[in-house]
Protein backbone atom coordinates (compact mmCIF):
# COMPACT_ATOMS: atom_id res chain seq x y z
CA UNK A 1 0.00 0.00 0.00
CA UNK A 2 1.42 3.40 -0.98
CA UNK A 3 2.53 5.55 2.42
CA UNK A 4 1.35 9.21 2.55
CA UNK A 5 2.75 11.58 5.16
CA UNK A 6 0.81 13.67 6.81
CA UNK A 7 2.95 16.42 4.58
CA UNK A 8 1.61 14.72 1.44
CA UNK A 9 -1.89 14.80 2.92
CA UNK A 10 -1.73 18.45 3.58
CA UNK A 11 -0.50 19.40 0.21
CA UNK A 12 -3.03 16.84 -1.36
CA UNK A 13 -5.92 18.44 0.20
CA UNK A 14 -4.44 21.88 -0.05
CA UNK A 15 -4.52 21.07 -3.90
CA UNK A 16 -7.82 20.31 -3.86
CA UNK A 17 -8.78 23.24 -1.84
CA UNK A 18 -6.62 25.10 -4.80
CA UNK A 19 -8.46 23.51 -7.31
CA UNK A 20 -12.05 23.74 -6.04
CA UNK A 21 -11.43 27.66 -5.37
CA UNK A 22 -9.99 27.61 -9.08
CA UNK A 23 -13.78 25.79 -10.36
CA UNK A 24 -15.84 27.18 -7.66
CA UNK A 25 -14.78 30.29 -7.06
CA UNK A 26 -13.51 31.77 -10.76
CA UNK A 27 -15.52 31.13 -14.17
CA UNK A 28 -12.76 30.62 -17.14
CA UNK A 29 -12.58 33.88 -17.94
CA UNK A 30 -13.16 35.05 -21.41
CA UNK A 31 -11.02 36.84 -23.80
CA UNK A 32 -12.30 39.44 -24.87
CA UNK A 33 -15.58 41.18 -21.82
CA UNK A 34 -17.15 44.83 -23.14
CA UNK A 35 -16.31 45.86 -20.01
CA UNK A 36 -13.55 44.72 -17.13
CA UNK A 37 -14.16 46.68 -13.46
CA UNK A 38 -10.44 46.26 -11.59
CA UNK A 39 -11.58 46.01 -7.87
CA UNK A 40 -14.23 43.86 -6.01
CA UNK A 41 -15.18 45.89 -3.32
CA UNK A 42 -19.04 47.33 -2.75
CA UNK A 43 -18.20 50.28 -5.62
CA UNK A 44 -16.74 47.59 -8.53
CA UNK A 45 -19.71 44.78 -7.55
CA UNK A 46 -22.26 47.54 -7.61
CA UNK A 47 -20.95 48.87 -10.97
CA UNK A 48 -21.18 45.67 -12.37
CA UNK A 49 -24.24 44.93 -10.98
CA UNK A 50 -26.19 48.16 -12.12
CA UNK A 51 -24.40 48.17 -16.00
CA UNK A 52 -26.33 44.25 -15.71
CA UNK A 53 -29.69 45.36 -14.52
CA UNK A 54 -29.80 48.95 -16.04
CA UNK A 55 -27.80 48.96 -19.29
CA UNK A 56 -28.25 45.39 -20.59
CA UNK A 57 -24.26 45.02 -20.76
CA UNK A 58 -23.29 41.48 -19.91
CA UNK A 59 -20.02 40.80 -20.81
CA UNK A 60 -18.49 41.74 -17.75
CA UNK A 61 -15.50 40.65 -15.53
CA UNK A 62 -14.66 42.25 -12.16
CA UNK A 63 -11.29 41.21 -11.56
CA UNK A 64 -10.25 41.39 -7.42
CA UNK A 65 -6.78 40.71 -5.88
CA UNK A 66 -8.37 39.17 -2.98
CA UNK A 67 -11.48 38.05 -2.28
CA UNK A 68 -14.73 39.95 -2.87
CA UNK A 69 -15.36 42.94 -0.43
CA UNK A 70 -11.97 42.02 1.73
CA UNK A 71 -10.40 45.65 0.98
CA UNK A 72 -12.24 49.24 2.67
CA UNK A 73 -15.49 47.25 2.04
CA UNK A 74 -15.06 44.79 4.56
CA UNK A 75 -13.23 47.30 6.93
CA UNK A 76 -15.53 49.74 7.57
CA UNK A 77 -17.64 51.22 10.51
CA UNK A 78 -20.83 51.34 8.20
CA UNK A 79 -22.28 54.80 8.69
CA UNK A 80 -24.21 55.89 6.14
CA UNK A 81 -26.16 59.63 6.02
CA UNK A 82 -25.71 62.17 2.85
CA UNK A 83 -25.81 65.37 5.09
CA UNK A 84 -22.96 66.85 3.43
CA UNK A 85 -22.80 70.48 3.15
CA UNK A 86 -21.94 71.67 -0.40
CA UNK A 87 -24.17 70.98 -3.21
CA UNK A 88 -22.43 68.34 -5.28
CA UNK A 89 -21.74 65.80 -2.53
CA UNK A 90 -25.12 66.41 -1.12
CA UNK A 91 -26.93 65.29 -4.34
CA UNK A 92 -24.70 62.44 -5.05
CA UNK A 93 -24.93 60.78 -1.02
CA UNK A 94 -28.19 61.40 -1.02
CA UNK A 95 -29.01 59.45 -4.21
CA UNK A 96 -27.07 56.91 -2.75
CA UNK A 97 -28.82 57.00 0.35
CA UNK A 98 -32.51 56.53 -1.47
CA UNK A 99 -31.05 53.80 -3.35
CA UNK A 100 -30.29 52.16 0.12
CA UNK A 101 -33.73 52.31 1.17
CA UNK A 102 -34.62 50.16 -1.40
CA UNK A 103 -31.38 48.13 -1.36
CA UNK A 104 -32.25 44.66 0.34
CA UNK A 105 -35.42 44.41 -1.83
CA UNK A 106 -34.21 45.44 -5.34
CA UNK A 107 -30.73 42.52 -4.59
CA UNK A 108 -33.18 40.60 -2.72
CA UNK A 109 -30.81 40.04 -0.09
CA UNK A 110 -30.58 41.52 3.74
CA UNK A 111 -28.01 44.68 3.69
CA UNK A 112 -29.43 44.85 7.28
CA UNK A 113 -29.53 48.62 6.48
CA UNK A 114 -31.03 50.38 10.05
CA UNK A 115 -31.76 54.03 9.85
CA UNK A 116 -31.17 54.60 13.59
CA UNK A 117 -30.14 58.08 12.27
CA UNK A 118 -26.47 59.82 12.83
CA UNK A 119 -25.60 62.24 15.27
CA UNK A 120 -22.93 64.88 15.22
CA UNK A 121 -21.57 66.15 18.22
CA UNK A 122 -21.05 69.84 18.26
CA UNK A 123 -18.83 70.93 21.64
CA UNK A 124 -17.66 74.32 20.83
CA UNK A 125 -19.33 77.77 19.51
CA UNK A 126 -17.90 77.23 16.09
CA UNK A 127 -18.74 73.33 15.90
CA UNK A 128 -22.37 74.70 16.55
CA UNK A 129 -22.13 77.32 14.16
CA UNK A 130 -20.63 74.99 11.60
CA UNK A 131 -23.56 72.50 12.52
CA UNK A 132 -26.45 75.22 12.23
CA UNK A 133 -24.59 76.07 8.35
CA UNK A 134 -24.39 72.01 7.23
CA UNK A 135 -28.26 71.47 8.49
CA UNK A 136 -29.52 74.63 6.65
CA UNK A 137 -27.68 73.65 3.60
CA UNK A 138 -29.04 70.24 3.47
CA UNK A 139 -32.68 71.09 3.95
CA UNK A 140 -32.23 73.57 1.27
CA UNK A 141 -31.08 70.33 -0.69
CA UNK A 142 -34.28 68.04 0.38
CA UNK A 143 -32.38 66.55 2.86
CA UNK A 144 -33.57 65.46 6.54
CA UNK A 145 -31.98 67.16 9.64
CA UNK A 146 -31.83 68.89 12.54
CA UNK A 147 -29.98 70.98 14.92
CA UNK A 148 -30.09 69.77 18.50
CA UNK A 149 -29.46 71.44 21.42
CA UNK A 150 -27.64 69.58 24.75
CA UNK A 151 -31.49 68.09 26.43
CA UNK A 152 -32.16 67.19 22.77
CA UNK A 153 -29.16 65.24 22.32
CA UNK A 154 -29.58 63.89 25.98
CA UNK A 155 -33.03 62.59 25.02
CA UNK A 156 -31.61 60.66 22.19
CA UNK A 157 -28.24 58.92 23.81
CA UNK A 158 -29.30 58.95 27.61
CA UNK A 159 -25.93 57.54 28.46
CA UNK A 160 -23.78 60.12 26.92
CA UNK A 161 -21.78 62.67 29.30
CA UNK A 162 -23.67 65.26 28.62
CA UNK A 163 -21.77 66.89 31.76
CA UNK A 164 -20.58 70.53 31.63
CA UNK A 165 -17.74 69.64 33.11
CA UNK A 166 -16.21 67.50 30.42
CA UNK A 167 -12.62 68.71 29.13
CA UNK A 168 -15.12 69.03 25.46
CA UNK A 169 -18.86 69.16 26.80
CA UNK A 170 -21.44 68.46 24.50
CA UNK A 171 -23.61 71.72 23.10
CA UNK A 172 -25.76 70.15 20.35
CA UNK A 173 -25.45 68.09 17.36
CA UNK A 174 -26.70 67.95 14.16
CA UNK A 175 -28.99 64.89 13.30
CA UNK A 176 -30.41 63.29 10.38
CA UNK A 177 -32.83 60.55 11.07
CA UNK A 178 -32.76 58.56 8.09
CA UNK A 179 -28.57 57.99 8.45
CA UNK A 180 -27.73 54.76 10.20
CA UNK A 181 -25.97 51.90 9.72
CA UNK A 182 -25.87 48.62 7.20
CA UNK A 183 -23.70 45.38 7.06
CA UNK A 184 -20.95 46.05 5.18
CA UNK A 185 -20.12 42.41 4.15
CA UNK A 186 -23.78 41.55 3.15
CA UNK A 187 -23.39 44.74 0.63
CA UNK A 188 -20.71 42.95 -1.07
CA UNK A 189 -21.86 40.05 -1.14
CA UNK A 190 -25.45 40.91 -2.32
CA UNK A 191 -23.93 43.29 -5.46
CA UNK A 192 -21.75 40.23 -6.19
CA UNK A 193 -24.60 37.69 -6.24
CA UNK A 194 -26.83 39.86 -7.85
CA UNK A 195 -24.74 40.55 -10.60
CA UNK A 196 -23.50 36.71 -10.90
CA UNK A 197 -27.06 35.95 -11.34
CA UNK A 198 -26.90 38.46 -14.13
CA UNK A 199 -24.21 36.97 -16.27
CA UNK A 200 -21.28 38.63 -14.60
CA UNK A 201 -17.47 36.88 -14.06
CA UNK A 202 -16.50 37.43 -11.15
CA UNK A 203 -12.96 36.66 -10.59
CA UNK A 204 -11.06 35.99 -7.54
CA UNK A 205 -7.45 36.38 -6.40
CA UNK A 206 -6.24 37.90 -9.74
CA UNK A 207 -4.41 40.96 -9.55
CA UNK A 208 -4.32 43.47 -12.35
CA UNK A 209 -0.62 44.31 -12.97
CA UNK A 210 -0.55 46.48 -15.77
CA UNK A 211 -2.96 47.57 -18.64
CA UNK A 212 -2.25 47.08 -22.30
CA UNK A 213 -2.83 50.44 -24.21
CA UNK A 214 -2.46 51.14 -27.61
CA UNK A 215 -2.30 54.50 -29.04
CA UNK A 216 -3.72 56.57 -25.88
CA UNK A 217 -6.06 53.57 -26.03
CA UNK A 218 -6.71 51.33 -23.32
CA UNK A 219 -6.77 47.70 -24.77
CA UNK A 220 -7.38 45.38 -21.97
CA UNK A 221 -5.40 44.48 -18.33
CA UNK A 222 -2.50 42.18 -17.48
CA UNK A 223 -3.04 39.84 -14.97
CA UNK A 224 -1.25 37.67 -12.28
CA UNK A 225 -3.28 34.57 -13.12
CA UNK A 226 -4.32 34.63 -16.96
CA UNK A 227 -2.46 36.82 -19.01
CA UNK A 228 -3.91 39.87 -20.77
CA UNK A 229 -8.08 39.62 -20.68
CA UNK A 230 -8.83 42.19 -23.18
CA UNK A 231 -12.02 45.04 -22.58
CA UNK A 232 -13.22 47.50 -24.70
CA UNK A 233 -13.63 49.83 -21.57
CA UNK A 234 -11.75 49.25 -18.11
CA UNK A 235 -13.14 51.00 -15.09
CA UNK A 236 -11.00 50.96 -12.07
CA UNK A 237 -12.54 51.15 -8.90
CA UNK A 238 -9.33 49.87 -6.56
CA UNK A 239 -9.77 52.47 -3.31
CA UNK A 240 -6.00 53.04 -2.07
CA UNK A 241 -4.64 51.22 -4.69
CA UNK A 242 -5.87 53.81 -6.84
CA UNK A 243 -2.19 55.94 -7.24
CA UNK A 244 -0.43 52.19 -7.89
CA UNK A 245 -3.04 51.46 -10.90
CA UNK A 246 -2.89 54.86 -12.18
CA UNK A 247 1.16 54.43 -12.67
CA UNK A 248 0.81 51.13 -14.63
CA UNK A 249 -1.48 53.33 -16.69
CA UNK A 250 1.32 56.06 -16.95
CA UNK A 251 -0.14 58.69 -14.86
CA UNK A 252 -0.33 60.48 -11.76
CA UNK A 253 -3.55 61.12 -9.58
CA UNK A 254 -3.88 63.63 -6.94
CA UNK A 255 -4.60 61.11 -4.26
CA UNK A 256 -2.54 59.66 -0.87
CA UNK A 257 -3.07 56.77 0.65
CA UNK A 258 -3.74 56.41 4.40
CA UNK A 259 -4.12 53.82 6.85
CA UNK A 260 -7.66 54.14 8.55
CA UNK A 261 -8.30 52.11 11.85
CA UNK A 262 -11.50 50.92 13.48
CA UNK A 263 -11.89 48.38 16.11
CA UNK A 264 -14.99 45.99 17.76
CA UNK A 265 -15.68 45.26 21.41
CA UNK A 266 -16.81 41.86 23.14
CA UNK A 267 -20.90 41.82 22.46
CA UNK A 268 -22.55 43.55 25.25
CA UNK A 269 -26.14 44.37 25.25
CA UNK A 270 -28.26 46.60 23.39
CA UNK A 271 -27.31 50.00 24.68
CA UNK A 272 -26.64 52.41 21.40
CA UNK A 273 -29.41 52.66 19.34
CA UNK A 274 -28.26 55.10 17.12
CA UNK A 275 -24.91 56.48 15.41
CA UNK A 276 -22.33 59.22 17.67
CA UNK A 277 -19.71 61.08 15.69
CA UNK A 278 -17.42 63.59 17.53
CA UNK A 279 -14.82 65.41 15.41
CA UNK A 280 -13.86 67.59 18.12
CA UNK A 281 -12.80 64.47 20.32
CA UNK A 282 -12.51 62.54 17.19
CA UNK A 283 -14.93 58.85 17.85
CA UNK A 284 -17.41 57.67 16.32
CA UNK A 285 -19.46 54.88 17.45
CA UNK A 286 -22.46 52.45 16.91
CA UNK A 287 -23.75 49.29 18.31
CA UNK A 288 -23.96 46.22 15.90
CA UNK A 289 -26.91 43.98 15.60
CA UNK A 290 -24.58 41.05 17.10
CA UNK A 291 -23.85 43.62 20.20
CA UNK A 292 -20.45 44.78 19.48
CA UNK A 293 -19.69 48.38 20.13
CA UNK A 294 -18.32 49.40 16.29
CA UNK A 295 -15.89 52.27 16.81
CA UNK A 296 -13.75 54.26 14.67
CA UNK A 297 -10.79 56.08 14.74
CA UNK A 298 -9.04 59.01 13.33
CA UNK A 299 -7.08 58.45 9.82
CA UNK A 300 -3.01 57.50 10.39
CA UNK A 301 -0.64 61.02 9.09
CA UNK A 302 1.75 59.14 7.54
CA UNK A 303 0.62 57.29 3.78
CA UNK A 304 1.02 53.59 3.15
CA UNK A 305 -0.16 50.60 2.12
CA UNK A 306 -0.43 48.40 5.23
CA UNK A 307 -4.01 47.21 6.58
CA UNK A 308 -2.93 47.99 9.72
CA UNK A 309 -2.63 51.83 11.49
CA UNK A 310 -0.55 52.84 14.36
CA UNK A 311 -1.19 52.00 17.93
CA UNK A 312 -1.33 55.97 19.23
CA UNK A 313 -4.28 56.97 17.41
CA UNK A 314 -6.17 53.74 18.70
CA UNK A 315 -5.27 55.05 21.61
CA UNK A 316 -6.40 58.48 21.42
CA UNK A 317 -9.61 56.94 20.07
CA UNK A 318 -10.29 55.10 22.76
CA UNK A 319 -9.73 57.65 25.01
CA UNK A 320 -12.14 59.68 22.99
CA UNK A 321 -14.98 57.13 23.43
CA UNK A 322 -14.46 56.78 27.40
CA UNK A 323 -14.36 60.71 27.46
CA UNK A 324 -17.95 60.44 25.53
CA UNK A 325 -19.01 57.27 27.21
CA UNK A 326 -17.86 56.25 30.96
CA UNK A 327 -20.04 53.90 31.10
CA UNK A 328 -17.84 51.85 28.04
CA UNK A 329 -14.60 52.00 30.30
CA UNK A 330 -14.27 48.72 31.10
CA UNK A 331 -15.64 46.97 27.97
CA UNK A 332 -13.19 44.88 26.17
CA UNK A 333 -12.22 45.45 22.82
CA UNK A 334 -11.87 41.94 20.85
CA UNK A 335 -10.37 42.57 17.46
CA UNK A 336 -8.72 46.02 15.55
CA UNK A 337 -7.73 46.48 11.74
CA UNK A 338 -7.08 49.33 9.09
CA UNK A 339 -7.66 49.88 5.74
CA UNK A 340 -6.16 51.80 2.95
CA UNK A 341 -7.89 54.85 2.04
CA UNK A 342 -7.60 57.20 -1.01
CA UNK A 343 -7.49 60.41 -0.01
CA UNK A 344 -7.69 63.79 -2.43
CA UNK A 345 -6.55 67.36 -1.65
CA UNK A 346 -10.77 68.38 -1.65
CA UNK A 347 -12.28 65.16 0.21
CA UNK A 348 -13.78 64.56 -2.27
CA UNK A 349 -13.90 61.48 -5.07
CA UNK A 350 -13.08 61.42 -8.45
CA UNK A 351 -15.33 59.73 -11.44
CA UNK A 352 -14.98 59.60 -14.90
CA UNK A 353 -12.72 59.47 -17.57
CA UNK A 354 -8.80 59.05 -16.72
CA UNK A 355 -6.00 60.69 -19.37
CA UNK A 356 -5.99 57.21 -21.47
CA UNK A 357 -9.55 56.51 -23.57
CA UNK A 358 -12.21 54.44 -22.21
CA UNK A 359 -10.16 53.64 -18.74
CA UNK A 360 -12.72 55.53 -16.14
CA UNK A 361 -11.41 55.95 -12.46
CA UNK A 362 -13.61 55.65 -9.38
CA UNK A 363 -11.92 56.71 -6.67
CA UNK A 364 -10.65 58.65 -3.98
CA UNK A 365 -13.82 58.22 -1.32
CA UNK A 366 -11.46 58.03 1.58
CA UNK A 367 -13.20 57.75 4.91
CA UNK A 368 -16.20 58.28 3.35
CA UNK A 369 -17.31 55.82 0.58
CA UNK A 370 -19.55 53.26 2.17
CA UNK A 371 -22.47 55.36 2.44
CA UNK A 372 -21.78 56.09 -1.44
CA UNK A 373 -21.82 52.66 -2.34
CA UNK A 374 -25.04 52.10 -4.32
CA UNK A 375 -24.86 55.89 -5.55
CA UNK A 376 -21.14 55.62 -6.72
CA UNK A 377 -22.16 51.94 -8.25
CA UNK A 378 -25.85 53.41 -10.01
CA UNK A 379 -23.54 56.61 -11.44
CA UNK A 380 -20.00 55.08 -12.24
CA UNK A 381 -22.52 52.38 -14.61
CA UNK A 382 -23.53 55.19 -16.67
CA UNK A 383 -20.25 56.09 -17.21
CA UNK A 384 -19.15 53.05 -18.87
CA UNK A 385 -22.31 52.37 -20.52
CA UNK A 386 -22.23 55.52 -22.25
CA UNK A 387 -19.61 58.40 -23.52
CA UNK A 388 -22.12 60.89 -21.56
CA UNK A 389 -20.47 61.31 -18.02
CA UNK A 390 -24.16 61.61 -15.97
CA UNK A 391 -25.22 65.06 -14.23
CA UNK A 392 -24.49 63.94 -10.31
CA UNK A 393 -20.60 62.78 -11.44
CA UNK A 394 -19.14 65.76 -13.11
CA UNK A 395 -18.42 67.90 -11.16
CA UNK A 396 -16.04 64.94 -9.42
CA UNK A 397 -13.99 64.98 -12.69
CA UNK A 398 -10.23 64.47 -12.37
CA UNK A 399 -10.27 67.92 -14.32
CA UNK A 400 -11.00 70.23 -11.23
CA UNK A 401 -7.39 69.47 -10.12
CA UNK A 402 -5.85 71.19 -12.93
CA UNK A 403 -9.32 74.16 -13.03
CA UNK A 404 -9.30 74.27 -9.66
CA UNK A 405 -13.18 73.80 -9.29
CA UNK A 406 -12.24 71.76 -5.83
CA UNK A 407 -15.29 70.86 -4.35
CA UNK A 408 -13.70 71.72 -0.92
CA UNK A 409 -15.79 69.24 1.29
CA UNK A 410 -12.99 68.58 3.61
CA UNK A 411 -14.08 68.87 7.87
CA UNK A 412 -17.10 70.32 6.14
CA UNK A 413 -18.37 67.01 5.81
CA UNK A 414 -19.64 66.00 9.38
CA UNK A 415 -16.09 63.95 9.70
CA UNK A 416 -13.26 65.27 10.85
CA UNK A 417 -10.65 63.61 8.17
P1 LIG B 1 -12.53 48.57 -1.59
O1 LIG B 1 -13.59 47.92 -0.82
O2 LIG B 1 -11.22 48.81 -0.90
O3 LIG B 1 -12.33 47.73 -2.91
C1 LIG B 1 -11.22 47.91 -3.77
C2 LIG B 1 -10.77 46.53 -4.16
O4 LIG B 1 -9.75 46.65 -5.16
C3 LIG B 1 -10.13 45.77 -2.99
O5 LIG B 1 -10.89 44.62 -2.70
C4 LIG B 1 -8.72 45.46 -3.49
O6 LIG B 1 -8.27 44.17 -3.08
C5 LIG B 1 -8.90 45.54 -5.00
N1 LIG B 1 -7.63 45.81 -5.72
C6 LIG B 1 -6.66 46.68 -5.40
N2 LIG B 1 -5.67 46.61 -6.29
C7 LIG B 1 -6.01 45.67 -7.20
C8 LIG B 1 -5.38 45.13 -8.35
N3 LIG B 1 -4.16 45.54 -8.75
N4 LIG B 1 -6.02 44.16 -9.06
C9 LIG B 1 -7.25 43.72 -8.67
N5 LIG B 1 -7.88 44.19 -7.56
C10 LIG B 1 -7.26 45.15 -6.85
N6 LIG B 1 -17.11 55.06 4.72
C11 LIG B 1 -18.35 55.44 5.15
O7 LIG B 1 -19.15 55.93 4.34
N7 LIG B 1 -18.75 55.26 6.43
C12 LIG B 1 -17.90 54.77 7.37
O8 LIG B 1 -18.29 54.61 8.53
C13 LIG B 1 -16.60 54.43 6.99
N8 LIG B 1 -15.72 53.97 7.91
C14 LIG B 1 -14.50 53.55 7.52
C15 LIG B 1 -13.66 52.98 8.48
C16 LIG B 1 -12.47 52.41 8.11
C17 LIG B 1 -11.59 51.79 9.16
C18 LIG B 1 -12.07 52.41 6.75
C19 LIG B 1 -10.78 51.78 6.33
C20 LIG B 1 -12.86 53.03 5.79
C21 LIG B 1 -14.08 53.60 6.17
N9 LIG B 1 -14.97 54.17 5.23
C22 LIG B 1 -16.21 54.57 5.63
C23 LIG B 1 -14.56 54.31 3.83
C24 LIG B 1 -15.10 53.16 2.98
O9 LIG B 1 -14.78 51.94 3.57
C25 LIG B 1 -14.52 53.20 1.57
O10 LIG B 1 -14.59 54.49 1.02
C26 LIG B 1 -15.28 52.25 0.65
O11 LIG B 1 -15.51 51.01 1.27
C27 LIG B 1 -14.52 52.06 -0.65
O12 LIG B 1 -15.11 51.02 -1.37
P2 LIG B 1 -14.40 50.50 -2.69
O13 LIG B 1 -15.23 49.43 -3.24
O14 LIG B 1 -14.08 51.68 -3.54
O15 LIG B 1 -12.99 49.99 -2.17
O1 LIG C 1 -18.07 59.37 6.43
O2 LIG C 1 -19.49 59.08 8.03
C1 LIG C 1 -18.39 58.92 7.54
C2 LIG C 1 -17.39 58.16 8.26
C3 LIG C 1 -17.50 57.69 9.49
C4 LIG C 1 -16.34 57.05 9.75
C5 LIG C 1 -15.55 57.11 8.68
N1 LIG C 1 -16.22 57.80 7.76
Amino acid sequence: MEKYSAYSLFKHALGHHENWQRQWRNPEPKKHYDVIIIGGGGHGLATAYYLAKNHGIHNIAVIEKGYLGGGNTGRNTTIVRSNYLWDESAQLYEHALNLWEGLSQDLNYNVMFSQRGVLNLGHTLQDMRDIERRVSANRLNGIDGKVLDVDGVRRIVPILNTSQNARFPVLGASWQPRGGVARHDAVAWGYARGADGLGVDLLQQCAVTGFEISGNQVQGVVTNRYGTIEADRVGCVVAGNSGVLAGYAGFELPIESHPLQALVSEPIKPVLDTVVMSNQVHGYISQSDKGDLVIGAGIDSYTGYGQRGSFTTIEHTLAAIIELFPIFSRVRMNRQWGGIVDTTPDACPIMGASPVENLYLNCGWGTGGFKATPGSGHVFAECLASDDIPQLARPFNLQRFYSGALIDEHGAAGVAH
